[in-house]
């Protein structure tokens, strides 16, 4: 065994440097055996297996600025913000469970086909979502709609998606509710299928990459549950993002469920958080409940993935505390008491609250009013959209695919088309069912 006071003064020095000093006593440094030609990893005479990113085993830490009675934790590094953007990013917080709560009555009623709420995700979408240039790509995942009310989407068009009526402009009623898109808001359509919005969000990224007027200008910023890390679609994504590069803003939401399945069972690891070095992406961990801590690190996570057009991986921890989706009950397999006290501890939303109220920027009458209007408002979409028609039936068979419409959208229309001569003006069930369309279907009968 050499000694460290054997070796030359040069190697001496390069030791000193190095982070783990060996004793006088212990080993060589691993420097001094160099490394392989195709590597940089410095050659060891140490059998050592490690299972952590962290220096000793230790999980990944959790970036957070607020403690749960809303006060800023000693030397947190807090995001600028003044009192407009804090009241905008409350206002587009509190919205949230408003409008969930209307529509998943709603959907109780029968009146809309399905719904997904973000109750105890509201800072994690809407902080982070305040972080991004207006025109940045989004692709999320489904329960972000949080993202696109910040960038200024109505009341009206909710409800025309969730409808699925004749002011559904986006998707004319061919989605389920929930699965919005927006053109105008750089918010691209939801696909139901997990995690395919992964790679797609890296390869947008190299089209924005590719285009000169937005190339270090926008990112593609890409949304997805753990649940859906765990689908081979994720790994292609950021295997995608890394070596490409491209600026690719990957954001998990880690509500510790997909559907029954809790997080524990979705990865043996450190969370998402840990894989990110393992793709050379830079990575960090936040508290999604504390909106000030999201917002500063999507943020700077942003200006990365701009400055240096590469990926960059946020994830925030949250908690589902709403049912997955209306076709779940959640009391199936998650004690209600643990449920109950996730909604108190760290609530993301009076949490912020008591921040702003600290500050002098909100108070009890505010809070009511404003309660109260977006109330209104949403009523008011609300009775509006459920009584109108849906689009013209021939909608069903427009945007399907981009260019040429393929043959057999074609021989799908002709088929219906025939149908409908046959029993459209006979059949009862079809009668009834024609009637909601615009049209009522009678611009197929000559296709
Ligand atoms: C490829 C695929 N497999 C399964 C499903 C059914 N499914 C829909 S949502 C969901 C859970 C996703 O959980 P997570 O990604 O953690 O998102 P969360 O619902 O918690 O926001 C599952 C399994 C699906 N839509 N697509
Ligand atoms: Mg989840």
């Amino acid at each position: 065994m050499f000694r460290i006071s054997r070796l030359p003064t040069a190697v001496l020095a390069n030791a000193s440097k190095c982070r783990r000093l060996a004793t006088a006593s212990s080993q060589l440094p691993e420097q001094s055996h160099g490394h392989l030609p195709t590597s940089q990893s410095p050659i060891t005479p140490k059998l050592q297996f490690f299972n952590s990113v962290m220096e000793d085993g230790k999980q990944i830490p959790t970036y957070r600025v607020l403690d749960g009675t809303g006060k800023v934790i000693e030397g947190a590094q807090m995001p600028e913000i003044d009192e407009e953007l804090a009241r905008r990013i409350y206002q587009n917080m509190v919205k949230l469970p408003i409008i969930d709560t209307l529509l998943y009555n709603v959907q109780r009623q029968g009146k809309i086909s399905f719904y997904m709420t973000a109750h105890g995700e509201e800072a994690a979408v809407t902080g982070s979502a305040a972080a991004l240039a207006g025109d940045d790509e989004i692709l999320g995942q489904y329960r972000e709609m949080g993202a696109l009310l910040w960038r200024g989407f109505s009341y009206d068009e909710v409800m025309a998606q969730c409808f699925g009526n004749c002011e559904d402009n986006s998707t004319k009623g061919k989605q389920m509710p929930v699965h919005f898109g927006s053109r105008k808001y750089h918010y691209h359509t939801i696909s139901s299928p997990l995690a395919t919005q992964i790679p797609q969000a890296a390869g947008v990224a190299f089209a924005l990459k590719r285009d000169p007027a937005r190339r270090g200008r926008n990112c593609a910023v890409v949304y997805f549950g753990e649940g859906a890390a765990s689908e081979g679609d994720f790994h292609a994504g950021m295997l995608l993002a890394s070596t490409i590069p491209t600026p690719t803003l990957f954001i998990a939401r880690n509500n510790g469920f997909a559907i029954s399945t809790p997080a524990s069972e979705q990865y043996h690891g450190d969370g998402i958080a840990a894989r990110g070095p393992g793709y050379g992406i830079h990575t960090i961990r936040v508290d999604g409940n504390d909106v000030l801590a999201v917002l500063a690190a999507v943020r700077e996570g942003r200006r990365l993935c701009i400055e240096e057009g590469r990926g960059v991986l946020v994830e925030a921890m949250t908690y589902r505390v709403g049912h997955h989706s209306t076709s779940d009950d959640s009391f199936a397999y998650r004690p209600r008491q643990e449920v109950e006290d996730r909604k108190r501890i760290d609530n993301p939303i009076a949490r912020f609250r008591l921040f702003l109220e600290s500050q002098g920027w909100w108070n009890a009458e505010q809070e009511e009013s404003y309660k109260a209007e977006v109330k209104k408002e949403i009523m008011q979409a609300f009775k509006r959209h459920e009584n109108l028609p849906r689009a013209e039936l021939k909608e069903m068979f427009t945007d399907v695919y981009g260019g040429e419409e393929p043959w057999n959208i074609k021989e799908q229309r002709e088929e219906l088309s025939g149908l409908l001569k046959k029993y459209g003006s006979t059949w009862e069930p079809w009668k009834t069912e024609l009637k909601k369309y615009r049209g009522e279907g009678k611009e197929l009968l000559g296709a």
